[in-house]
Order: C-alpha cells, then structure tokens, then sequence
C-alpha cells in the first residue's frame, strides 16, 4: 500500500455514527424510502429536530474510552438532509434551517481533533429527494440538480471544516438502464475525488464513489474467514442490528460477538468501523455506550496499544 496509507492502517478501530431526522420516528434511516414518504411530508421532520443534549465532545470522548483512533459521522444520508450550513443544499435541507440551527459537522470535527481522533466525514451521493430513483427506466428527474448538489455539498465539506481525514461515499448507485457501471459514470468520480484532493491533498477515500478507493469496504456482521488479506480494508458493522440510525427496537451486540468480530477483522489485516446510533436528542444510547465501555476494557486487557 501507498506510504499515505501507513497512518491508516495503523487506525484498527473507529466509530460510524449514522445520525440525522430519521432519529425522530426512530424507525432507522431507511425510514423516507421504505414507508414511501413523499419528499414534503418527510421535510416537516426538520420542524421537530431539536437536539437537546447534542455534544460532538461526548461522543468524542465515548470513542476514546471504547479505544477507538477515529470516527465517520454521517454528514448526509440518502434522505438528503444535510447536518452542516450547507448552501448548496437542494430546498435548503439541512441543520441551520431546522429548529436547531446548528451546524453539527462543524462541532464533530472540532470535537474529534480536540481529542485526537481522526476525522472521517460519510456523504451519500444520490438523494432520494429526486423522483425515480430506482426507477429501471432511466435517470431520475433533475439527475442534473442532484449531482450539482453533490459537487456543491462535498466542497463545502472539504474546505471549510480543516482538514478532512477520511471521505466515506455511500450510495453513487442510480437506476440507469444501461445497469451499473454508466450509474458509476454519470457522477464523474475522477472529476469529484481530484476536486476532494484539491482541498485534502492526503484524504484517504473509500470505494463508494463510483470508483476504487484507497481501501476496500465489507459491510455487515457476517464473520470474515481466511487468510489475511493484503490491502488496505475496513469492515463497517453495527453495534445495533434492527439499522444504522436510532432504531427503538434495538437488537444489541453481545460483547462476545463484538470481541469475535474485531479480532477476526484485525487479525486479517483490516480495520473495523463500529456503528452507533445516537437519538433525535443526539445521546448515544446508554446501552451502547456500556457495550463500547466493555470493549474498551477488554482492549486495555489484551490488545497491544
Ligand atoms: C449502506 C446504506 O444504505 C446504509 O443505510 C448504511 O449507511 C450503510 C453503512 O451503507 O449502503
């Protein structure tokens, strides 16, 4: 691997937080897709976000204790509400027009330097906003508009929140009848990630943007089996099964499953990106905070640093 890379490799564990107004029915951060709620109605959620005890500090310091060297905080999901004061925004979705006017991206990465973690930063491409999404037919209406918006939003991430450690893409897929690889095209990932490396000259990328990344990506809590594997790769699972964004039914790792996983991971070479949900008040559940604590001191007992 790449010699920027070495810093990377030596990260071995970090903390996703999927976090955003899904959180407010509570019901994951599918929710606008899966229930078919039309763009309007699901916008009236940011009238409701109000995060009372919204601290990036807090969840800087939750990582720490757990062991972990870095942290992705999800910046935009698929339903396109922007957790920053993004101008570019599409309708003005995003934190500084909600309740809260608050620009949270700015917080969590001053918070994670603070403490000396890492910063990544999860921006979804596509945009469930722009009709047809997963419509075989062809590109969804405004495909246009939806990858200005793109370009737009992950400048504004790139210059104006300091250094940007870790850029983690999600969703560059579009329905298109030619099938994947034209999906892959229409966001011109060459021309998106050199425009990411004229701010963030060393960020290293993953391989959801249309295009290979710096490392390798496998979701999911399914073991991984073999040999070591000799490029840089990072497995993301979640600490809560129901999904990634708060869920009230919560299906909760055991501690054993959570050791098993990390070890299998590392043990071949990867890193592992653990998932939390924090609430619509922006708390991580006390119930993984304490599993994290567990994992944090079986490190402290048997890892190495
Ligand atoms: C997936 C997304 O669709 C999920 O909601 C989640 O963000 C996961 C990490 O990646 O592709």
């Amino acid at each position: 691997p790449p010699e920027k890379m070495e810093w990377w490799l030596d990260q071995k564990f970090g903390m996703f937080i999927h976090w955003g107004l899904y959180t407010i029915p509570a019901t994951g951060e599918w929710t606008m897709f899966n229930q078919k709620i039309p763009a309007e109605e699901y916008a009236k959620l940011a009238d409701e976000f109000k995060p009372r005890s919204f601290s990036g500090k807090r969840w800087a310091s939750i990582a720490k204790d757990a062991g972990m060297k870095y942290m992705v905080m999800v910046a935009r999901h698929h339903d396109g509400f922007a957790l920053w004061d993004s101008p570019a925004s599409w309708n003005d979705f995003n934190s500084m027009e909600t309740a809260a006017r608050k620009d949270f991206v700015a917080e969590y990465t001053a918070a994670c330097r603070k403490a000396g973690l890492k910063v990544g930063i999860y921006y979804s491409p596509m945009d469930w906003r722009f009709p047809g999404y997963f419509d075989p037919r062809g590109l969804p209406d405004n495909a246009g508009l939806m990858k200005k918006q793109c370009y737009g939003q992950v400048e504004e991430l790139m210059k104006n929140y300091g250094k940007i450690d870790i850029l983690w893409y999600d969703g560059a897929w579009l329905a298109h009848k030619d099938g994947d690889a034209a999906a892959a095209w229409f966001w011109e990932p060459l021309k998106l990630n050199k425009m990411v490396r004229s701010y963030n000259p060393d960020v290293v990328i993953n391989p959801r943007s249309g295009m290979y990344g710096d490392f390798q990506t496998a979701e999911g809590d399914a073991e991984v089996k073999g040999p070591i594997i000799p490029i840089p790769w990072e497995k993301c699972l979640n600490l809560n099964r129901t999904s990634w964004g708060y869920n009230k039914t919560q299906k909760l790792m055991s501690l054993k499953e959570a050791i098993t996983m990390l070890v299998n991971t590392v043990d071949r070479g990867g890193n592992i990106l653990l998932n939390v949900g924090p609430d619509q008040d922006g708390v991580i559940p006390e119930t993984h905070v304490e599993r994290l604590r567990e994992i944090g001191a079986w490190l402290n007992k048997n890892g190495e640093s």
